[in-house]
């Protein structure tokens, strides 16, 4: 599906948004082939008319809303549908219906007639409707999820049938990762309108020069309008909304002096984040209607050199985490009390940077770290690719297309200064050499201005196919944990030797992307024993202390797995979820969170 959005819906004076969240109507597809939904049409009608339905909120993962193990285990297709009514004043504009996520694949009709599919969760979809869609009426929207995931899917799972003694028609959805496969319409729903004439892209490249005391910031524009015959008109305006500079045309770039640059808030002790908005007012000269929209941006720059990364030319050493979209009952569904809570932990722990693993987040959360001045490096949903037949076309496609939409939604944030490819593919793997080559040279050329990597768990360079095609090294390394478990003493010997091994081998900086142990919170132990409080807060001190040194070197960045422990599928070696979280899932803090603030905070006061 090549119809992906490439603006965030916003409000204007041209445009109106309204949201779709809320109880929708739900149903599964508990048939044995999870057909009987297209088998029966259930698009045809409401959806209560096609037998039992519950209420299910949007957004959220639909698997811990009810009391049924059937459904929070379920895989194939769920429905939803809604009522909602379009004003008549919408009449004659251009009316458009945005999913911003839905888990994996989803197909959408309004008023029983097919709109739009997608397939890959965490990416927004959407269509238009105002040819279809009723004003002045009521109209109801399906939506039909299925989150099943096969070799080809991405991220690749497999469906393992088990014949003999087990129950009839029993299958197990095998993952290839190590999160709960939550599903179903997990971010918001919205219509907005535009004129028929209306802005369908903005992309914004920022540049500075340094004058001695003040920077001359330069913002390089491209329009991109469904017409031809418009006139475009730019203005930049700044935090105190003071037009500051103005310019004509789809493409073209105005200069604005004395400009304030977008800093990470670890960099500066004021005026972190700063941004402006990028106001684009579209004429359409036939009819002489006007769309207009505002994209926020801030002037920075993103570069590295062999040892470092730079913002704005200046070393940028990443003291973070690793995150996860996952919250009680509401799965990866977003919640905005979430949202607000763990930005203000992020801040708490003196945390400048995070990466998305395992898969793009929601574009609230991208908001909040433009706004906050928290680095991003911002993850594709490629995590998985483990076995050859994961690496063939179908996956390929998925992939690039993934590329696509990702940069396409986030390409003008200030804090995302990377694009990860991926989470641990198995570079081992020859076949993942020309894959990578690929995926990396299409992001590249979507996006020259930001660096790209991917985080391996491969830390031999002589073993590997991927690694030498991207910018920053990115490794996740388990020592003291999946590594000579019990024996922290090691940690000093085994990182400088496996990180030095990939610096001297890539010649190019190299960022820890996780590393981490589990600990079951309120369990303690003296001296520290695996799983118990003590043994992380040992196991990060240790490694601090080699972080040090070697931050001195080619070190650029250091991220703990994880920020919160998370729920994983049922198995036998995890204790009900990933429990490496320095907080826990309900974000109270384990030992080891108060061990990093006092590191990262003591990072932030030396700036
Ligand atoms: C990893 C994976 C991450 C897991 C983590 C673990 O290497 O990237 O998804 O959750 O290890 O806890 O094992």
């Amino acid at each position: 599906c090549d119809y992906f959005p490439t603006l965030y819906p916003r409000e204007s004076e041209t445009r109106e948004v309204k949201e779709l969240n809320g109880l929708w109507n739900f149903r599964a597809d508990m048939s044995v082939n999870r057909t009987q939904g297209f088998d029966d049409k259930w698009y045809m009608s409401r959806l209560e008319k096609t037998g039992p339905v519950i209420p299910m909120p949007v957004p959220s993962s639909y698997n811990d809303v009810t009391q049924e193990k059937s459904l929070r285990d379920f895989t194939g297709w769920v429905w939803y549908d809604k009522e909602f009514f379009l004003p008549l004043s919408w009449k004659g504009q251009r009316v458009v219906v945005r999913v911003d996520s839905a888990r994996y694949y989803a197909k959408m009709w309004i008023n029983s007639v097919f709109l739009v599919e997608h397939e890959m969760g965490h990416l927004p979809f959407e269509a238009e409707i105002q040819d279809i869609a009723k004003f002045g009426s009521v109209n109801y929207l399906t939506v039909a999820v299925d989150n099943t995931l096969t070799p080809t899917t991405l991220p690749p799972g497999e469906i393992v049938y088990k014949h003999g003694n087990y129950p009839p028609h029993f299958f197990i959805q095998s993952l290839n990762f190590g999160f709960f496969n939550y599903a179903g319409i997990d971010r918001q729903v919205r219509l907005y309108t535009t004129p028929l004439v209306y802005v369908s892209d903005v992309r914004v490249v920022t540049d500075f020069t340094n004058n001695g005391g003040s920077d001359t910031g330069t913002v390089y524009w491209t329009i991109t309008t469904n017409s031809e015959k418009v006139k475009v008109q730019v203005e930049v305006v700044d935090a105190d909304s003071n037009t500051v500079a103005m310019g004509e045309g789809i493409q073209g770039q105005a200069t604005v002096s004395n400009v304030k640059l977008w800093w990470p808030y670890s960099m500066v002790k004021t005026g972190a984040a700063y941004m402006y908005v990028l106001k684009v007012t579209v004429k359409d000269s036939t009819s002489a209607s006007t769309d207009i929209y505002r994209q926020p941006f801030g002037f920075r720059t993103v570069n590295k050199t062999n040892t470092q990364l730079l913002i704005n030319n200046k070393p940028f050493y990443c003291h973070g985490v690793a995150k996860h979209e996952d919250y009680d009952l509401r799965g990866k569904g977003l919640d905005m009390v979430s949202v607000a809570k763990d930005f203000n932990i992020l801040k708490w722990l003196g945390v400048n940077c995070f990466r998305t693993s395992h898969y793009p987040y929601a574009e609230e959360i991208m908001d909040q770290a433009d706004q906050q001045g928290v680095v991003v490096i911002d993850e594709s949903p490629a995590i998985g690719l483990i076995y050859e037949g994961n690496y063939g076309n179908k996956t390929l496609t998925l992939h690039l297309q993934a590329m696509r939409e990702l940069v396409s939604r986030d390409k003008n944030r200030p804090a995302v200064i990377a694009w990860s490819l991926a989470n641990e593919p198995n570079s081992r793997l020859s076949i993942s050499g020309p894959y990578f080559q690929q995926v990396y040279n299409l992001t590249k050329a979507l996006d020259p201005s930001r660096l790209v990597t991917f985080a391996s768990s491969n830390s031999n360079p002589l073993t590997d196919h991927a690694m030498n095609i991207v910018d920053v090294i990115m490794v996740n390394i388990y020592f003291g944990w999946y590594q000579d478990t019990g024996y922290l003493q090691t940690i000093p010997y085994q990182v400088p030797p496996t990180l030095g091994g990939l610096f001297k081998h890539y010649n190019k900086p190299v960022m820890v992307s996780e590393y981490g142990a589990e600990t079951l919170t309120g369990l303690h132990t003296s001296p520290s024993f695996t799983f118990s409080e003590e043994y992380q807060k040992d196991l990060l001190i240790q490694y601090h202390q080699v972080y040090d040194t070697l931050r001195k070197e080619y070190l650029a960045g250091e991220m703990i797995w994880n920020f919160a422990d998370f729920l994983i599928d049922q198995k036998t070696n995890w204790a009900y979820g990933c429990n490496k979280g320095l907080f826990t899932r309900h974000r109270q803090p384990k030992m080891a969170a108060f061990t990093v603030r006092e590191r990262y905070m003591k990072m932030i006061n030396e700036t």
